[in-house]
């Protein structure tokens, strides 16, 4: 939410790089270069769409620009033909820009540099905040009478005030204006303002007037205490913890992976990775190669994270409406950081950049957006043991190494790491870290015996409530196992009760296979009983007759507690189940809808699923939905230790049989000028 300083360095980047270029990269968009259709959009072309909105438009703000991906069937057309013709599909931008207080829709044909459709959103909500409307708004109170008087009441420095955004939902109402919430924080010495708010205070900002236009000081709560909030190496006083010895990753013949353009290729994967400035990181067209079947297989055509849902549960006015959707209020991708080289990413990482529109469409560069590297931790891919046989006993182990993809968010307080990791076995694993500073709300309360009320969260220091919330992340997960048509296959362990005469067992239980129809089917909340979840290829077999599948393996367990009827869980919609499956529907993206802030909730997955469409040997979608619940606690505080949560995608009768039987350990790496 605070992105002050990275909006003016990313700014910076683009004054330095672009302006310069900006002249002859008009004249030269019939460009040589060989694009993957799925590549995301070049500083040229974010330059070149800015600049045919502006034909016809004076004053525009730019909220999203992104690839609007060519159709399934011409991509894979091209995927098969493009060695023989390099033809491209069209490349298309998709805009959606805020022009005299509306919001617009706007297609841009880059291959023929004409606007192709331009049409005013009218349905409810706003889209995608920008960095720079965030800051202005910030900046307000700062010289607003009414605040400036709370803060002197407060007996607080002005100068050491800085404030955030805040989206504001939707609680019933009709239409609404644009508009933020901004709460203040005091730095006063610390670097960790989050954990200092100034609490009782809401000021309301009109994002189109630009001006605070509700104010309201409610109460006066003590500032927590500057002690013990920094989390900084520089400023923490010994003793340091020391014990551990260095380690390092060394690769002296370099990656085993191949990086060309957005093109990705290690051991027996493929993918194409592409930056969203809302989703981060997209994950396209992924297949394995087949050694038996000598063909490369595929697995999913696009794998990412399509909304991120954060309710807080504090119903005091200061915070009732707190209930984030992350993508696509925020952006995964604008929020975004550079990674740290051996820090974020071990020795061996190689990182990629990424672009996105600035609000007066000009691009803007995120440097290493994406850090990819083999990851060998010591754990075993396959192993047995066998010392029953005549002669030597038998020891076959195979180390495991896998390929990370990795991105960090900093959504104001909060770090998410996301990773897509692929293994060779044929699963992808992503994991979502979660760190950074939790949401603090300033309290009277110095000790837990004080609290006779309801205070939403748990104590964790002097006046330094940390609020309950939740993280529901919905993943787009398009598989086309082994080709388009797929069906989804729910396999139920039911225990079987016996009574049999010669048999002493009572139990046993076994799978039953179910093959969804309908949307209703696969509308499915975890941890009701034991099941699977299969997407399968229903015309393809193995040699033996199973169907050829990829399964879904689940990570945490969590579902909403929120009730049905309110207005968060609306927008919230697609958190009801944990699975669903739709059929493909290129328009169909964000599970929380296209222009989610403020929306009303009629956009979502649980909007389109009420069709209750046919799902039954399709193109069809996967969605997941990972749901951490988060009762703060004392050890979060005041940065939080990374908290992890995933989910699997393995395959399941995919292959004939063990796809890894063959990989062998990799030559043992010499350390150079080393004696041992
Ligand atoms: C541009 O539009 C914004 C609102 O969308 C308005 O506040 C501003 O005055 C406009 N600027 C110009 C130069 O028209
Ligand atoms: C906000 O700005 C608008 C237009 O500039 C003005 O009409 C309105 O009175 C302002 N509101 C406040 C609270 O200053
Ligand atoms: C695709 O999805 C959108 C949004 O749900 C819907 O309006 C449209 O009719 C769908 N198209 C098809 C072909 O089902
Ligand atoms: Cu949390």
């Amino acid at each position: 939410m605070i992105k002050k300083s990275e909006a003016s360095q990313k700014a910076i980047t683009m004054r330095s790089s672009f302006r310069i270029l900006l002249f002859f990269l008009i004249f030269s968009f019939v460009s040589t270069h060989e694009f993957h259709p799925l590549d995301p959009l070049t500083p040229n072309e974010l330059i070149q769409v800015q600049t045919l909105i502006k034909i016809s438009h004076q004053n525009v703000s730019f909220h999203y620009v992104g690839l609007d991906e060519p159709k399934k069937p011409e991509v894979l057309s091209w995927l098969s033909n493009h060695q023989l013709n390099n033809k491209i599909p069209h490349r298309l931008a998709f805009v959606i820009a805020r022009i005299d207080s509306k919001t617009h829709e706007i297609f841009v044909d880059l291959s023929d540099n004409l606007v192709v459709s331009d049409k005013v959103y009218n349905g409810h909500g706003y889209p995608l905040l920008t960095f720079e409307e965030q800051t202005a708004a910030n900046e307000l109170p700062l010289t607003y009478a009414p605040f400036i008087a709370s803060v002197e009441k407060r007996g607080l420095k002005l100068s050491e005030v800085i404030c955030s955004s805040f989206t504001i939902g939707w609680y019933g109402g009709k239409r609404t204006k644009r508009v933020l919430k901004v709460m203040c924080y005091y730095i006063d010495g610390a670097v960790n303002f989050y954990m200092r708010p100034i609490e009782g205070i809401t000021a309301t900002v009109d994002l189109d007037e630009m001006n605070i236009t509700g104010y309201h000081d409610r109460l006066m709560v003590p500032v927590p205490k500057a002690d013990g909030t920094d989390y900084r190496e520089s400023t923490q006083d010994p003793p340091f913890d020391t014990r551990l010895k260095g380690m390092t990753v060394f690769q002296p013949d370099g990656p085993s992976f191949t990086i060309d353009g957005h093109s990705v290729r290690w051991a027996n994967w493929e993918f194409h990775l592409a930056f969203d400035m809302r989703a981060g990181p997209v994950i396209s067209l992924a297949s394995i190669y087949d050694p038996e079947k000598d063909e490369r297989r595929r697995v999913m055509y696009r794998g990412y994270l399509s909304e991120l849902f954060v309710p807080y549960m504090d119903l005091t006015e200061e915070w009732y409406y707190r209930t984030f959707l992350d993508a696509g209020e925020f952006g995964i991708g604008l929020c975004a950081n550079p990674l740290k080289p051996l820090r974020d990413c071990p020795e061996n990482a190689v990182f990629m950049d990424g672009y996105f529109t600035m609000q007066d469409g000009k691009p803007a560069k995120i440097s290493k957006v994406f850090c990819l590297f083999e990851r060998y931790a010591g754990d075993i891919l396959w192993r047995h043991t066998e010392p029953a046989l005549p002669g030597d006993t038998i020891t076959e182990v195979r180390q495991e190494t896998s390929l990370v993809v990795r991105m960090v968010s900093t959504v104001g307080n909060y770090d998410y790491i996301i990773d897509w990791e692929f293994k060779q076995t044929g699963t992808i694993k992503v994991t979502i870290g979660l760190s950074g500073l939790l949401a603090i709300k300033g309290s009277v309360y110095t000790h837990k015996d004080q609290i006779r009320e309801e205070i939403y969260g748990t104590l964790l220091a002097e006046n330094t409530l940390g609020v309950h919330h939740d993280h529901f992340l919905s993943f787009h997960l398009d598989l086309d196992v082994d080709g388009d048509a797929n069906s989804f296959i729910k396999t139920n362990l039911e225990p079987v009760h016996v009574n049999k005469k010669d048999i002493p067992r009572k139990s046993y239980w076994r799978a039953v296979n179910q093959m969804a129809k309908t949307e209703s089917d696969a509308k499915i909340k975890l941890g009701l009983g034991a099941s699977e979840f299969l997407v399968v290829n229903p015309n393809k077999k193995t040699k033996v007759g199973n169907y050829i599948g990829y399964r879904l393996i689940p990570g945490s367990v969590s579902s909403p507690l929120l009730s049905e009827d309110d207005f968060e869980q609306i927008r919230g919609g697609f958190t009801k189940y944990n699975l669903w499956v739709t059929p493909y529907n290129k328009s169909e993206k964000w599970a929380g809808g296209l222009i989610v802030d403020q929306g009303h909730g009629d956009d979502t997955l649980a909007i389109w699923s009420s069709r209750n469409r046919k799902i039954e040997n399709k193109d069809i979608v996967l969605w997941y939905t990972l749901g951490f619940h988060h009762v703060p606690h004392q050890e979060d505080f005041p940065v939080m230790p990374t908290l992890s949560g995933g989910f699997e995608l393995r395959p399941a009768n995919f292959f004939e049989h063990n796809p890894v039987l063959k990989v062998k350990v990799p030559k043992q790496v010499k350390w150079p000028n080393c004696t041992k």
